[in-house]
């Protein structure tokens, strides 16, 4: 059995998939070529698609699993199981005004025209707003509708939001907040599910290792217990005594979003030596 994964064959969302699938151990050869390919040392084959046809091939069972935007999933409404949220990918659907508009909230739409690319969850804001407005749906550049005479507005996606300001536009209302996440289909023989469940498993152990810095640090014996105190670990702490006579080092897992917080804490409580080390693989 093999587990029939698809990835975007080329676009923002290629090279993290792909190195995701590195970072789990499994090594595929590059697609831009290419429609599918073999994983050499696991039970997988990959299938190189637009994003657009990713939700409908994993409804379908073509394969079986799929990494995609939420913003794609979401406006093609079809029947998959969402896995995992992947962390790459992220960028945000939002309603954009020209710079000279003056927006004072979604009534501003209001009977106005609006060019987006994602008619389903456009309509779908606006009917949650009560608003009426029309949409035209155009494939690509909308930045430019409103420029153009095209539209009042546009929905599309921003990352930095340096696109839309080079066209004149200001972004006023998210609709929507988006990311890369694992779809599996709804129905799979337990056999593929635990070909799943095993990717899962080394997914979860990379993205863990992301999020998390193993720390380093000489600590004078009589301040081990607060710097103790302040560290987690996996369990607790590793302590380990220093040639010299009085100190220790002492070794520990922090998370990201804690990191200078705590770093800056280990140091007043008299931590000296700080070295902070990525971690590869992180199984808990
Ligand atoms: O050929 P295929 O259909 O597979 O690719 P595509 O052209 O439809 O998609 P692609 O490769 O552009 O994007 C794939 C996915 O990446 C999207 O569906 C999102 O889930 C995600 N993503 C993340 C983005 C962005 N960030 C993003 N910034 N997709 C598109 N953009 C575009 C946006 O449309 C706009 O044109 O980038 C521009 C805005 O970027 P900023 O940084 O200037 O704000
Ligand atoms: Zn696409």
């Amino acid at each position: 059995m093999v587990l029939k994964i698809a990835i975007q064959k080329s676009g923002r969302l290629h090279d993290d998939s792909i190195q995701l699938l590195k970072d789990c151990g499994i090594d595929v050869k590059n697609g831009y070529n290419q429609l599918k390919s073999v994983a050499d040392n696991f039970p997988m084959e990959v299938y190189f698609l637009r994003d657009d046809d990713i939700p409908q091939y994993v409804e379908d069972g073509v394969a079986h699993i799929g990494i995609v935007g939420e913003n794609v999933l979401f406006e093609k409404k079809k029947s998959v199981d969402v896995v995992e949220q992947l962390g790459f990918g992220k960028c945000r659907l939002s309603i954009a005004v020209q710079k000279a508009d003056h927006y004072n909230g979604v009534e501003f739409l209001q009977g106005k025209k609006l060019a987006t690319s994602y008619p389903v969850l456009t309509q779908k804001f606006l009917n949650e707003n009560g608003i009426n407005a029309e949409i035209h749906e155009i494939s690509g550049s909308v930045e430019l509708a409103p420029s153009i005479g095209l539209a009042d507005a546009i929905c599309d996606l921003v990352s930095s939001g340096s696109t839309l300001f080079m066209n004149g536009l200001q972004e006023v209302q998210m609709v929507l907040k988006s990311e890369a996440v694992l779809i599996k289909a709804i129905t799979l023989d337990t056999e593929l599910q635990e070909i799943v469940n095993s990717l899962l498993f080394r997914i979860r152990a990379v993205r863990k290792a992301k999020n998390n810095k193993y720390v380093l640090l000489n600590a004078p014996n009589h301040s081990l217990d607060k710097i103790i105190g302040l560290l987690p670990g996996m369990k607790s702490p590793t302590v380990l005594p220093l040639a010299e006579e009085g100190w220790s080092s002492v070794h520990s897992v922090l998370n990201e979003d804690e990191f200078w917080e705590k770093i800056e804490a280990l140091k007043n409580a008299g931590a000296q030596g700080i070295l902070v080390v990525p971690i590869e693989k992180m199984i808990v």
